[in-house]
């Protein structure tokens, strides 16, 4: 345990799974918990009901604005990683100089083990999933948690010193951080995302630098060599880097050399292995393959497990997930292509004419980039939600035309059916959150296919 908080009053923002977690942690080592959730649209009931019975005693409720008087007794603030660090509420509370920890932070106190941390705009779900299997077929005790769904606070209290945690770990919640240390962290790549909270390339960038957080040259840091941050990052690094690259041919680190992952050592190259014998597409995800054999290996684990272990792994829901033909249309949920890079992905993922269905909650993403990448391939891109004018702008600029307008999901679900062709791809790729038609990007792509599994085979 790297804290004490008995006796102290703790403010949790945020009734999500991360305010919950937190709050179950609170009251196991003592503390006096202020929840705050500011939706007034959120009940009291719906709280308490998830809360646990212990938790419910020791936690005091607010819904929508905190007094002074109640901030007055707060020694700590533990924000949901969806409270922005400049909203209204979090200046208060810097004014009153109250700590502020993430939830992560909070967590990683009072957790044991070692602690994997993986980050980055894109492949994080995978390649946690993937290390989170390949730690599981060698160690006892792991815990994946964090960005994947699951709170790490509420299992931090569980971990004993044998423990492996692997955590996915988004920038919103590496914004405080003070004691956080991995033994192995990775950033799988930098790409604009979420610039309507980090405001700057520049700030998103650093959030995600923050893994590193009290990392020495005795840690390890997987970098992307073929990512401009990453490969700038790697310079003023303070662990040990390992690169990975799928375009440049490394002496030190993994690259794909035609079919093969290879590993540089000193220049010499030793095979690792064929890319045909995974059962993933696309060349993301080779580098979230190289990534995780990177931090595997690091963690002790020996190449024949790991290896083992990634023969058998199948893509992660939601990312270019294949889900049905119907009618010789190949139907593709990749629901978490939310921002324009992780969709260029999805369509490069494709190998017939697609219609692509785009649009939802605006985060200030352009879309230049990944329009461009249409290519031959998309025939016809179906737009909904609140981008969608913005889209369409953006493709008439880039001479892209064939766009059509829909009101709702299932509009647009429909027409992609009537307008494909035998031998077409239908791709839910939208390039945006979900946030402005669903509470998040799994609700839409279970809707996706739950509409697919319906059609006439
Ligand atoms: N709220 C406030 N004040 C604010 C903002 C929000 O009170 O200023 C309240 C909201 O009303 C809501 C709660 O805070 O009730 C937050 O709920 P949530 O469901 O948005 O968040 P959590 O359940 O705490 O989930 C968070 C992560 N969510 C976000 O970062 C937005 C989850 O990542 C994560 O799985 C979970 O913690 C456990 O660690 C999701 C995500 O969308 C998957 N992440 C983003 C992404 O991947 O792009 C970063």
């Amino acid at each position: 345990m790297k804290a004490d908080l008995k006796g102290k009053k703790v403010l949790v923002i945020g009734s999500g799974l991360s305010g919950v977690g937190s709050v179950r942690l609170l009251t196991e080592v003592g503390a006096g918990v202020v929840m705050l959730e500011e939706n007034t649209r959120v009940t009291r009931d719906a709280i308490i009901e998830k809360l646990n019975e212990q938790d419910r005693d020791s936690t005091e409720i607010i819904i929508g604005e905190i007094s002074g008087e109640v901030l007055d007794d707060i020694a700590l603030t533990v924000p949901s990683p969806a409270v922005p660090l400049d909203s209204p509420t979090m200046m208060r509370i810097k004014e009153r100089n109250i700590p502020i920890w993430s939830e992560i932070e909070l967590a990683y106190n009072f957790s044991k083990g070692r602690m994997i941390a993986i980050t980055g705009t894109n492949g994080k779900t995978t390649t946690t999933t993937l290390v989170g299997d390949i730690m599981k077929a060698y160690y006892d005790s792991v815990y994946v948690v964090g960005n994947i769904g699951v709170s790490f606070a509420e299992n931090a209290l569980k971990m004993t010193d044998d423990t492996v945690i692997v955590g996915e770990i988004s920038s919103f919640q590496l914004e405080a951080v003070d004691n956080f240390h991995a033994s192995v962290s990775a950033i799988l790549n930098v790409t604009p995302d979420h610039l309507n909270r980090h405001h700057t390339m520049k700030c998103y960038a650093a959030m995600k630098e923050n893994v590193t957080q009290n990392q020495t040259k005795a840690d390890t840091c997987v970098l992307n060599y073929d990512n401009e941050y990453t490969r700038d990052f790697g310079e003023r690094c303070p662990s040990s880097v390992v690169w990975f690259s799928t375009s440049h041919r490394l002496d030190e680190g993994f690259y794909l050399d035609g079919e093969e992952i290879v590993l540089g050592i000193g220049g010499r190259a030793v095979p690792i292995m064929n890319i045909r014998e995974m059962n993933l597409v696309g060349l993301c995800n080779v580098e979230n393959v190289m990534a995780a054999i990177a931090m595997s290996m690091a963690m002790g684990v020996p190449m024949s497990t790991i290896l083992s272990v990634i023969r058998t792994f199948k893509a992660v829901e939601h990312r270019i997930e294949f889900v049905a033909t119907r009618q010789g249309v190949d139907y593709y949920n990749d629901s978490k292509g939310t921002n324009p890079d992780a969709a260029i992905q999805g369509i490069r993922a494709m190998n017939r004419p697609t219609i692509l269905i785009g649009g939802g909650y605006d985060k200030g993403n352009e879309f230049d980039e990944w329009i461009e990448n249409f290519g031959d391939k998309v025939k016809l891109l179906v737009l909904i939600g609140q981008t969608r004018e913005k889209i369409a702008e953006c493709a008439k600029k880039h001479g892209f035309t064939n766009y059509v307008f829909k009101d709702s999901y299932e509009e647009a679900l429909k027409f992609c059916t009537e307008s494909a062709n035998k031998g077409d791809a239908v791709l839910l790729s939208p390039a945006c959150a979900s946030w402005d038609m669903f509470p998040n990007y799994e609700t839409r792509g279970k809707k996706f296919k739950e509409y697919v599994n319906k059609l006439p085979s």
